[in-house]
């Protein structure tokens, strides 16, 4: 039965050889211990990993470790981090040691991943192959239901595809779901009277695990077409209780919140791949995966390693949507779609509500710049006879 390769980029301690680093990795996550024990029977040897490759990469190393795939108990993801992502981190003969990947074989991948995946979202919107636009509702935090189903009205009949909650606002009083929920469904009925385009809105439905199959529930009750939560904050069992779970029939939009704190360094902590690959299989329809120009620290070839294990065949899972947020604004989206490719799905929240001719004109702006990309054309040309995008390029420009 093959087994788990996860692959680490490592620095040892100044006393420290590297294959003894990368061997106090396999022993730590396997059978091992700082000593030797009395108490290892012969027959727990079956389980001890091994270094299957280590070599020198810039100021590091990078070593692929076995794990025996009968160290994880099937379908239980809090095991498996616990074994590719657990105690190494402090391992003191590491100066310093990242998580590059961390690869499953079939036996483990007892996942059925998005429901939705692009396609099903695709056919929810009704597009073939652009991509998508998103908003998110800002301020972040706030606005009353009223307004916040203002702006969502207001971003409907701009030509948004997709309106999230922002990761902060969950069930506050100021704003609560259940009075926020019904009035932006409702508003987005009255644009669809007029636009004829159905518009996802992503409730924010992160809550503790042991509620927030309930609150899903509730939230699908009132009339929610999608859901949101952040991942890294509410935990992986929560996500996989929402993916899992028959009764939940609208997308997952997935946020990672939380993430930059282990995936920014990148001498220590974990990238984002291996997350994606997890957080795919716990069935996430759409996840963020950082940008190319926002205003957030981004690495290019992180990101097309994090869209690569959302999309690609394994497993027999959809594909994920990736979600590029942060900063971006009309004058972004060609270099992101040339970057990212156009299964994307290009969210901007400032780059929206900051248009100087406010939400709707925004999202024209935002629609306008795809289409320019799609149909070949410079953003600065397009905006010749396309107002909206010429005030937006006026204020931010291109990059
Ligand atoms: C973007 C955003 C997103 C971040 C997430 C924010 O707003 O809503 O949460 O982009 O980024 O709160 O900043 P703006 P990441 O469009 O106004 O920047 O997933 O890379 O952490
Ligand atoms: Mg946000």
């Amino acid at each position: 039965m093959p087994d788990v390769i996860a692959s680490y980029y490592f620095r040892p301690r100044s006393d420290t050889k590297p294959e003894q680093a990368a061997q106090a990795i396999c022993e730590e996550e396997t059978t091992g211990t700082w000593t030797d024990i009395s108490t290892r029977a012969d027959y727990v040897k079956r389980l001890d990993g091994g270094v299957e490759s280590l070599v020198k990469q810039g100021e590091g190393y990078l070593a692929r470790i076995r794990y025996p795939a009968e160290i994880f108990e099937p379908g239980n993801v809090a095991q498996y981090l616990s074994v590719v992502a657990g105690n190494l981190f402090g391992l003191g003969r590491l100066d310093s040691v990242r998580l590059m990947d961390a690869e499953f074989p079939d036996s483990l991948m007892r996942f059925k991943g998005p429901k939705f995946g692009i396609t099903g979202i695709r056919r929810m919107i009704g597009s073939k192959d652009r991509p998508h636009v998103g908003t998110i509702i800002k301020p972040k935090v706030g606005l009353n239901p009223e307004d916040t189903a203002a702006v969502a009205f207001q971003a409907a009949m701009g030509g948004i595809d997709l309106i999230k909650d922002d990761e902060t606002l969950a069930d506050q009083k100021f704003c609560p779901i259940d009075l926020r929920l019904p009035l932006v469904m409702q508003r987005l009925e009255e644009a669809k009277d007029e636009t004829g385009r159905e518009v996802l809105y992503a409730v924010n439905i992160s809550t503790r695990a042991d509620r927030i199959t309930e609150r899903a529930l509730h939230a699908i009750d009132l009339g929610a077409n999608m859901i949101m939560v952040d991942v890294f904050t509410t935990g992986f069992g929560a996500l996989q209780a929402l993916g899992e779970d028959p009764r939940i029939k609208v997308p997952i939009h997935v946020h990672r919140t939380m993430h930059a704190a282990f995936t920014r360094n990148p001498e220590h902590g974990i990238a984002m791949r291996p997350l994606a690959r997890i957080i795919r299989m716990l069935g996430a329809d759409q996840l963020h995966t950082g940008t190319v120009t926002g205003k957030m620290s981004h690495d290019a070839t992180d990101m097309k390693a994090s869209i690569g294990v959302l999309t690609c065949a394994c497993a027999g899972m959809k594909p994920t949507f990736p979600v590029s947020s942060g900063g971006l604004h009309p004058g972004t989206v060609a270099t992101e779609i040339a970057t990212l490719g156009t299964d994307i799905i290009l969210q901007a929240g400032g780059g929206i509500h900051g248009h100087p001719d406010g939400t709707a004109a925004g999202a024209r702006a935002m629609r306008q710049a795809v289409d320019a990309y799609m149909g070949g054309i410079s953003a600065e040309e397009y905006a010749k006879d396309h107002y909206e995008l010429e005030r937006a390029l006026k204020k931010w420009g291109t990059i």
